[in-house]
């Protein structure tokens, strides 16, 4: 057996034992590729603010530090590229959304009943939108951490958002904003044909 059939029988085997972890169509992939669509910027923690907007009471912007004062999660959770990667056990520390959205609730009031659906906001204009429902699960972070160390530029350090349910389009690099909207309007792929939802296991590809 040639080199290349002893790994490929290893990967195979691999993706066999983890197949009930991997969703239709998707490989799994050793390294974490970078995807993003123009410039890396390049960001400061201190720097970084997240501005919350929309259909709520009062505007606010909350800061590196407030994040930093807020509880502290880690979860270790299996991410999803539409371009097929899967990768398992990724390890992510940050704010949970949903400890996040407490203090959104606190400083913005509620967002109106109808805010259903919230866009997610990057330095650099990219966007995508995702329900409140969606965001508001156990494992969705707004990561400043992986694998133990600072979360690096090409990957949306200092801040990114993490919602592993949903292909990976969904979770905004350089997050700098949330906006509460009463309807669904989409985001940068999704008006480049990507699927309003993105469900992996459904394989809500293109929509
Ligand atoms: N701001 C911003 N966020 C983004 C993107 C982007 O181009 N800009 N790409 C999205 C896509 S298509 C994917 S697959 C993931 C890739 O994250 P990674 O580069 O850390 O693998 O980030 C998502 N978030
Ligand atoms: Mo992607």
């Amino acid at each position: 057996m040639s080199l290349f059939d002893k790994f490929k029988k290893k990967a195979d085997a691999t993706e066999l034992a983890n197949s009930n972890r991997v969703p239709p169509g998707q490989k799994l992939s050793k390294a974490f590729p970078v995807l993003t669509y123009g410039e890396t910027p390049i960001l400061k923690p201190a720097e970084w603010t997240c501005r919350i907007f929309g259909l709520i009471e009062r505007e606010h912007t909350f800061t590196w530090e407030d994040l930093m004062a807020m509880p502290q999660t880690e979860v270790v959770v299996d991410i999803h590229c539409v371009t097929s990667w899967s990768i398992l056990d990724m390890k992510w520390k940050g704010v949970r959304f949903r400890d996040f959205y407490a203090a959104i609730e606190e400083k913005c009031g509620k967002p109106a009943g109808n805010a259903a659906w919230v866009m997610q906001h990057s330095t650099g204009g990219y966007t995508t939108n995702t329900s409140l429902a969606d965001m508001l699960e156990d494992n969705v972070l707004i990561a400043h951490t992986y694998d133990g160390r600072p979360l690096e530029a090409e990957h949306g350090g200092p801040v990114r958002f993490v919602l592993p349910k949903l292909y990976f389009w969904k979770s905004a690099k350089w997050l700098n904003g949330f906006e509460f909207m009463s309807e669904d309007r989409r985001g940068f792929w999704e008006r480049y044909g990507y699927h309003n939802h993105g469900d992996p296991w459904t394989e809500e590809r293109f929509g």
